[in-house]
């Protein structure tokens, strides 16, 4: 059940915690009078999102606590109904003593989500942009952020408002075509009717494409690094971690299960795993260590194949293979050379690398840790416009959107008539509205709403 917006609500908006600053917002029709209740300045009813500095006086204290009101009387606000907002000091106990006094004067608590839940059933937001909300709140790192803040932005909204227009334009060329039937006019052409729903296909095959690739929330790319026994993996796990995590040794095939750890490379956390050398099955040991290393390079954004200076001929050929078994997968591959300053001469070879690096000392680790941050740039993990929990609830409509519209190609194609095709492009249209939240249950409100926390 959505909560009816005639209650006037109440919640810290603060974060958890002391801080210079504690907020309590309110919103609903009472919210300015029952903020007046305990403020000794008189605060506007009308007009203009006006500030107050003041004084709060409340039976429960001994003596006032110094506050800033921000005062929204009108619908000119984030909810589109009367607002406030009391600024204090941040001491938790205090807040939650002058919360429970405005409980005592009118207000109810807020569930959670319920001030973006106004914002959105009074028009001021899309439900597109309320998810965004929630991703600004959850961001794990500055990408997340900037992905949600893109979709605050509207500029989803506006792509998908395109395509909608475009669509709307087209039933509109059709409904007219379809009043003239009798008469020999034609309005739309089939081919300028394909040319249009090809623009219109491609768009929506791309939103759809993101929508289906879309990781968790939390999602950190996986970083896996590979290569031969002894290659140096561990102590460059290690150095990358900034701890002695992993066990290095000379023995070859010392490390056999996988660690990870998370790691900041640039603006953005990795998890990096370390896993067991790609050698020949041995042992029941060694197959079994050999499996766990390549469940890993599998589920690997990026891998990180280590290649040591000073290999034999024949290690050669068996790193060459390797990195060929994993390439030929289509994972992304950073050829990393290692241990270079293992090369004894000038003339020694070392061997073909992206980036040479020595975890021993840490030369080339700053130009690694650049070559992971470039490379994953380009990586499914970045490159979506929509967040995660849009992409749950949109993926379905998407698809039907898209089917709808392919299918209308097809009626366009087979000369099925217009009146098909408008069904096809009605249909298109109706899944957009849902994905933009026109058309919306309370169950799927309910659903973005209750991830949020209380007081946003
Ligand atoms: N000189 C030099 N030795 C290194 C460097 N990095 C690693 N080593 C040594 O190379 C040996 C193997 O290192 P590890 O990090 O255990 O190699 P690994 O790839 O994890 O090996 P496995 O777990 O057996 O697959 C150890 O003796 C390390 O001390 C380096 O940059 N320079
Ligand atoms: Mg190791």
């Amino acid at each position: 059940m959505i909560p009816s917006t005639d209650r006037t609500i109440a919640a810290i908006a603060s974060p958890p915690g002391s801080g210079c600053r504690g907020v309590i917002r309110l919103s609903g029709p009472e919210a300015v009078s029952v903020v007046q209740t305990v403020f000794d300045v008189r605060l506007p009813t009308s007009g203009l999102p006006r500030r107050v500095s003041g004084r709060i006086r409340v039976d429960e204290l001994d003596g006032d606590l110094p506050a800033a009101v921000q005062v929204w009387p009108g619908t000119r606000s984030y909810t589109g109904q009367p607002s406030a907002e009391i600024h204090t000091i941040g001491a938790p106990s205090l807040l939650e003593i002058l919360l429970d006094a405005l409980y005592r004067r009118g207000a109810v608590p807020a569930e959670r989500g319920e001030f973006t839940l106004r914002a959105f059933l009074a028009g001021r937001i899309d439900l597109l942009q309320a998810e965004a909300v929630l991703g600004i709140i959850d961001a794990a790192d500055h990408e997340e952020l900037q992905q949600a803040l893109t979709q605050f932005g509207g500029g989803l909204t506006q792509r998908i408002r395109e395509l909608r227009h475009d669509l709307i334009a087209m039933l509109g060329d059709l409904e007219a075509g379809l009043d003239f039937a009798e008469e020999d006019i034609e309005f739309l052409s089939a081919e300028s009717m394909l040319d249009r729903l090809s623009g219109i296909r491609a768009a929506l095959a791309g939103l759809l494409r993101d929508a289906e690739v879309r990781l968790p929330s939390g999602y950190h790319p996986r970083v896996v690094l590979a290569g031969l026994p002894n290659a140096g993996k561990s102590t460059l796990f290690n150095r990358l971690a900034g701890r002695e995590l992993a066990i290095a040794s000379d023995q070859a095939g010392t490390t056999r299960d996988y660690l990870s750890c998370l790691v900041s490379v640039g603006s953005r956390t990795v998890e990096l795993v370390d896993t067991a050398g790609t050698a020949d099955a041995g042992d029941a040991m060694t197959r079994a260590a050999r499996d766990l290393s390549e469940q890993q390079t599998a589920g690997a954004d990026l891998v990180l194949w280590c290649r040591s200076a000073g290999m034999s001929r024949e290690e050669c050929d068996r790193d060459a293979a390797g990195l060929e078994a994993i390439e030929r997968r289509g994972t992304a591959v950073l050829r990393v050379g290692t241990r270079i300053d293992r090369r004894t001469r000038p003339a020694d070879r070392l061997p073909e690398a992206d980036v040479s690096v020595c975890a021993r000392t840490g030369e080339g680790i700053a130009d690694l840790r650049k070559g992971i941050a470039a490379a994953l740039s380009g990586s499914r993990s970045v490159r979506q416009q929509l967040l995660a929990t849009t992409a749950v609830r949109c993926r379905d409509s998407l698809r039907r959107a898209h089917d709808a519209v392919m299918s209308a190609d097809q009626s366009v194609r087979q000369e099925a008539g217009e009146e098909i095709t408008a069904v096809e492009l009605r249909e298109a249209l109706h899944e957009l509205k849902i994905v933009c939240g026109e058309t919306w249950t309370d169950d799927i409100l309910d659903h973005i709403f209750s991830h949020f926390c209380i007081g946003k």
